[in-house]
């Protein structure tokens, strides 16, 4: 049997979930191995020769002589290249596509790891900084504004489909609970929620390669805030 042509390392965060999502929407087989933080196996010199940024998510193409790619938004544009899907041929929606990718990988994903990091990481572990806090939590706030606008009278972000640039940001846009970030009268936004929340390519891509209801407001987060804190303990201290 030939082997599968993609293999993804990844794990249950916003960055994570991105190219599962894509290749469950794009019924692409593929395999994956689990990076455990906790044990920095992102950290390790294999997996750096894959992803020199040590971090998740990487992939890599066996029907292309393992082709490494890593950054999110650059392997959801590869994969989108490379099956034909979910990325407009069309210049200018392209185009469009492209630049809603790129707010998200320079906007949305930023500032809000950010807010999530000053009060789901730091805090619990002894450093509260409020000023960061505010900071984050008022530039997501903005940016889940602009998102709003945008959808208000479209379903997508960009061209008339759903597109690489809905799967990078919904993941991100949609754990507005886990940021603390208030989506109060984005109504456009929410509907998109509604929208994307209802592919059943998405759910399962949620589940895979583990559920983490506390990121969607859908669990009682005390139990899995404890163990998020503690994963990233040592992070703090070297800080
Ligand atoms: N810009 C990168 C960000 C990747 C990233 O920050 N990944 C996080 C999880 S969402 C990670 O691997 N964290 C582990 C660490 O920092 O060691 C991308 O979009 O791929």
């Amino acid at each position: 049997m030939s082997q599968l042509h993609i293999h993804l390392y990844t794990a249950a965060t916003m960055n994570g979930y991105k190219p599962v999502i894509f290749l469950e929407e794009a019924g692409v087989p593929y395999d994956l191995t689990f990076i455990d933080f906790a044990k920095k196996e992102q950290k390790a010199p294999d997996y750096l020769k894959l992803n020199p940024n040590g971090r998740i998510p990487t992939i890599v193409d066996r029907g292309n002589a393992d082709f490494p790619v890593f950054e999110s938004g650059a392997i959801l544009w590869y994969l989108a290249e490379k099956y034909g899907r979910f990325l407009p041929d069309e210049p200018n929606a392209k185009s469009e596509t492209l630049q809603w990718l790129m707010f998200q990988m320079g906007g949305i994903g930023p500032m809000m790891g950010q807010a999530m990091y000053f009060q789901r990481i730091a805090a619990p572990n002894g450093q509260e900084e409020p000023f960061s806090i505010k900071r984050y939590v008022d530039e997501t706030r903005r940016l889940l504004e602009v998102l709003n606008t945008r959808l208000e009278g479209r379903a997508w972000l960009a061209g008339d489909d759903y597109t690489i640039a809905d799967m990078a940001t919904y993941p991100w846009a949609r754990a507005y609970v886990w940021a603390k970030v208030s989506v109060e009268g984005l109504d456009h936004l929410k509907a998109w929620f509604d929208r994307i929340d209802a592919r059943p390519a998405v759910q399962r891509a949620l589940t895979i390669p583990k559920a983490q209801p506390a990121f969607w407001g859908q669990a009682d987060e005390t139990e899995f805030v404890k163990e998020n804190a503690a994963r990233f303990a040592s992070d703090v201290k070297d800080a």
